[in-house]
């Protein structure tokens, strides 16, 4: 099993949340990926995900997304779980992923719970604010993904890639895949919450050590 986090994306051009040039420096993550900020400014929130849409759409898949790629089709047993919303495991050839925390490009009715492909509108046919198919803080992951996440964790790998492990419950995958007597491998340009604990932490870019890796 693999596990990202934005670190995996960041060579190509998209900010990390937290950490040097994190997308969260100018917003702190409460002010925006809340439903709690939703309700209070949906504006500013659906603005914030219309520029990220943006900057996702610009970017292409490094180094890193295409070894994985290459390692699903070398591994018969394989799920690559992402926290990520940028769809970037896809466009370098992955297919066997699931997705934590949703994904930036759908957009779902509040009031309805219609989802459909971002459109400039505000808000749906029925009247409702249109806000992003993300997991927001506070939100519960979906279940399919997470059950799907959580069978995956009894591996005989998990390959930790780009995230801080620092949110909830994707975080949790980490010790759950040890409990099961997973060997864990971390690659990460900065030592983390998990370093100590992993058994092997390659420090570096993901783009340069995964297709090392590899
Ligand atoms: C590189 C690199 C390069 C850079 N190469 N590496 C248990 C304990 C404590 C708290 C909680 C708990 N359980 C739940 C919580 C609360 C909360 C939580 O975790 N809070 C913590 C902050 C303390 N969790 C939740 O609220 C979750 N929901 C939940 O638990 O629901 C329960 C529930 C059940 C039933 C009913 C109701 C509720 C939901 C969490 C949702 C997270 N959402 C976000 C936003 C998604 C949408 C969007 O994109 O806008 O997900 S937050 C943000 O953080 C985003 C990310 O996926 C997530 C993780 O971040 P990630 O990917 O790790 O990125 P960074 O920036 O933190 O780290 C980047 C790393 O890359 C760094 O380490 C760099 O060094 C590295 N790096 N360049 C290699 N080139």
């Amino acid at each position: 099993m693999v596990l990202t986090g934005a670190g995996i994306s960041a060579e190509s051009g998209i900010p990390t949340f937290r950490g040097a040039g994190g997308l969260w420096r100018n917003f702190r993550p409460e002010e925006l990926a809340t439903p709690e900020a939703f309700a209070r400014d949906p504006k500013l929130v659906r603005e914030w995900y219309q520029w990220r849409r943006g900057v996702v759409r610009e970017a292409q898949p490094n180094a890193g997304h295409v070894a994985l790629a290459e390692l699903e089709r070398r591994v018969p047993e394989y799920l690559l779980v992402t926290q990520n919303v940028d769809n970037l495991h896809e466009r370098a050839g992955s297919s066997k992923v699931t997705h934590l925390h949703g994904s930036i490009f759908i957009d779902r009715c509040i009031e309805c719970g219609r989802e459909m492909s971002p459109v400039p509108e505000e808000h749906c046919a029925c009247g409702g604010w249109l806000r992003p198919g993300v997991v927001w803080f506070g939100e519960p992951l979906p279940e399919a993904a997470w059950q799907e996440a959580a069978a995956a964790a009894q591996c005989e790998v998990l390959l930790v890639v780009g995230t801080s492990a620092l949110v909830y419950p994707a975080a949790a995958l980490i010790p759950q895949a040890q409990a099961c007597g997973a060997k864990v491998i971390e690659v990460n340009l900065e030592e983390t919450r998990v370093s100590d604990a992993v058994d092997v932490s390659l420090r570096g870019p993901s783009a340069r050590i995964l297709p090392e890796l590899l």
